[in-house]
């Protein structure tokens, strides 16, 4: 018998949630042929990333997972096996009764956010027993090192990007419409919150002594970039040329063209978490915009992924990197954006060798959905269900 395996995933902002939410429900079911029922409140924004989804509906099967539109009230079902609250969402009262009622209670996991902050190693793993029901909920941590949960990746994603890149490249260009890249020509994909920094980065671009063609999905910049613009609106399909700069606006892709999105172009501003991991499993230079947090939360996060991710890179090189991010995230120690892209211009040669040697080592960290399925499988077999 399969085991069955329910996630939650409750749609706070964005598309992060369900992107993560989305990936590890997909690799669980296509890769460990486990039985996933995937719950989520905000179909509209599944959709949005995945538009086999119907918004509409109330139960589904898609790519091998069953999705279960999460409404309120939660209409009565029968627990799995190993329970899952995406980003600590609290679960429906009824379905927790549920839950202490099923003998043996299922394996609770609460998937947090990722961060390459050294105390996550520390929690990793810790339980946590619920103050009335006998029922023990377990904190799982992604993670950049081997002590944490790992990261997000498919066992087959290397050799898909190797693939695409050996041949897939020029379809994919032509299917957005694009020439393949001039031989000096860069390629940037773009994926951003409003950011103050924008305008100067396109200043940067539009001077460059080189082409610069800028792919921006549809979505929370577009407004700034019209701004910039100097146009009304900026919509899918449009294109637009400022000096050296071209910018296409595409449409929102589903989660696997973004992949081919990233994999294609020579440099990825990515934000929130998700694209961000994408972007390094692209081994490809990038620029994280980290999801802003209350005081300056987010800061420290930036600052603990720079650490892990500058290692090997050399100094100067690394000072561009870092200059260019934390510009990027409004970090008031940093020159302005003309210096900084001009120093990560002059350190693109070995910022890119770095983007493919950083991949390589991301391996060390451990897959996040293996790691998932013997955290649940041993607490299954070791009988671990009660709240002692
Ligand atoms: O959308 P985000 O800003 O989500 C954020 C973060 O996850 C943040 O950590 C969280 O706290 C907050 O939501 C609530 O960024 P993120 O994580 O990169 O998620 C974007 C998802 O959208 C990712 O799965 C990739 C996908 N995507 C597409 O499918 N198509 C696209 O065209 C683009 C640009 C993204």
């Amino acid at each position: 018998m399969r085991t069955t395996w329910d996630i939650f995933c409750n749609v706070v902002d964005n598309y992060g949630d369900i992107g993560i939410a989305w990936r590890l429900a997909r690799g669980l079911a296509g890769e460990h042929g486990l039985a996933v029922r995937l719950w989520v409140d905000d179909l509209h924004a599944f959709h949005r990333i995945w538009p086999a989804i119907n918004p509409d509906a109330a139960e589904q099967s898609c790519e091998g997972v069953a999705v279960r539109a999460w409404r309120t009230p939660f209409a009565a079902a029968v627990p799995a096996q190993v329970v899952i609250d995406a980003f600590g969402c609290a679960l429906p009262e009824s379905y927790l009764a549920a839950m202490s009622e099923r003998s043996p209670p299922p394996v609770w996991i609460n998937l947090e956010y990722l961060s390459a902050e050294p105390w996550v190693a520390e929690h990793h793993g810790l339980p946590s027993p619920h103050p009335r029901l006998p029922l023990t909920r377990y904190f799982f941590f992604p993670g950049y090192t081997a002590e944490t949960g790992g990261l997000l990746v498919e066992a087959d994603l290397a050799g898909r990007r190797a693939a695409f890149v050996r041949a897939g490249t020029a379809a994919f260009w032509r299917r957005i419409g694009l020439d393949m890249p001039q031989a000096n020509e860069l390629r940037v994909s773009l994926f951003a919150y409003e950011n103050p920094a924008l305008p100067g980065l396109l200043d940067a671009w539009a001077a460059d002594a080189r082409p610069i063609t800028c792919l921006v999905p549809e979505g929370r910049i577009i407004p700034q970039l019209a701004a910039w613009l100097a146009v009304a609106d900026a919509r899918a399909g449009e294109a637009y040329r400022r000096g050296a700069l071209r910018l296409h606006i595409l449409p929102f892709l589903n989660q696997d063209a973004y992949d081919h999105l990233l994999w294609a172009c020579d440099l990825n501003f990515v934000r929130g978490e998700d694209s961000c991991v994408r972007a390094q499993w692209a081994a490809r230079p990038l620029v994280w915009q980290a999801y802003p947090q209350p005081d300056e939360a987010h800061w420290d996060k930036l600052d603990a992924l720079l650490a892990h991710y500058l290692e090997g890179l050399n100094q100067e090189a690394a000072h561009a990197v870092s200059g260019m991010w934390r510009h990027w995230n409004g970090m008031s120690d940093v020159d302005d954006m003309a210096a900084c892209w001009a120093a990560w211009r002059a350190h693109q040669v070995a910022i890119e060798a770095h983007a493919a040697n950083w991949c390589d080592r991301l391996g060390l960290a451990g897959r996040l959905t293996g790691k998932l399925v013997d955290f649940a499988e041993n607490k299954i077999k070791c009988g671990v269900f009660s709240n002692s």
